[in-house]
């Protein structure tokens, strides 16, 4: 048992959660290794969300509340640290919720339905292989959506995404949002809006800000991506001090 007075008790009681997912079969071993990276990076952002995320929040706050058919794309990860946040954001903003995964096995979209449904979830998507559809232009297993889901909708958000099917999304006309502690990867680079914080502490925030009637503003991804990566030099320039 984790100590609630360790120092870094909350970071230690995310990596147990996602090893107990691991062993129940709803995250993937490499799923394992995503966290790690992510535990890095979050590290260089300082462990809180920074000002060019909050923008990022509120640009996909405004978006998913103007969408026509919003839906959140889950894959174990995600449902493994923000199952409660999943189905709240679906209900504030009527967003389909939709299950994607890269890794094998079949069986394990099956087990993150059920244990979303457990949380609180109605209609799950993604796996009735009747409505199944293909994504053109990619060729791992999230090239299969729903028909009435990813298939149809006009914004999806995708955390923790391979820059594949954001590519694939993006030809296929969608409006991509992501959450990606990686200001470099392909998926943040490609998306229409990225969210480069934690999804732990981001999902909290989005809700927040769904809940708000918002207005448009001014939005460019490649200005925000620039100013967080700014915001990680800064960050481990005011570290160096220390070390
Ligand atoms: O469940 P599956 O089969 O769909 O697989 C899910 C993973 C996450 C394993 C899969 O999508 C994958 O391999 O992703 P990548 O290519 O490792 O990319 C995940 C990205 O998310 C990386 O850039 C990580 O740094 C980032 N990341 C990891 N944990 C977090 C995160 N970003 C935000 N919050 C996190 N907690």
């Amino acid at each position: 048992m984790i100590p609630k007075s360790h120092p870094r008790f909350i970071s230690l009681q995310t990596r147990e959660k996602l090893v107990n997912a691991f062993d129940s079969g709803l995250v993937a071993m490499e799923g394992l290794i995503a966290q790690g990276r992510g535990e890095a990076l979050d590290y260089l952002v300082g462990e809180k969300t920074s000002k060019s995320a909050r923008k990022a929040i509120s640009a996909a706050a405004y978006t998913l509340q103007n969408a026509k058919n919003p839906v959140i794309s889950v894959n174990g990860n995600f449902a493994a640290l923000c199952a409660p946040e999943i189905i709240k954001l679906s209900r504030i903003l009527g967003a389909k919720i939709e299950i994607n995964l890269f890794y094998g096995p079949k069986n394990r979209k099956k087990k993150i339905a059920k244990f979303l449904k457990k949380s609180g979830a109605k209609e799950i998507l993604g796996i009735n292989s009747k409505s199944a559809k293909k994504l053109n232009g990619i060729d791992s297993d999230r090239r299969v959506v729903d028909r009435d889901g990813i298939y149809s909708a006009d914004v999806v958000l995708v955390p923790l995404e391979d820059g594949d099917r954001t590519i694939a999304l993006k030809k296929a006309r969608k409006k991509v949002i992501t959450f990606d502690l990686n200001p470099l990867s392909r998926t943040a680079q490609t998306a229409d809006i990225t969210i480069v914080d934690n999804v732990t502490r981001a999902m909290k925030l989005l809700i927040i800000d769904c809940k708000k009637k918002k207005a448009k503003s001014r939005y460019n991804n490649k200005k925000v991506l620039s100013k967080s990566i700014s915001e990680i030099r800064k960050n481990l320039k005011w570290r160096a001090q220390f070390a």
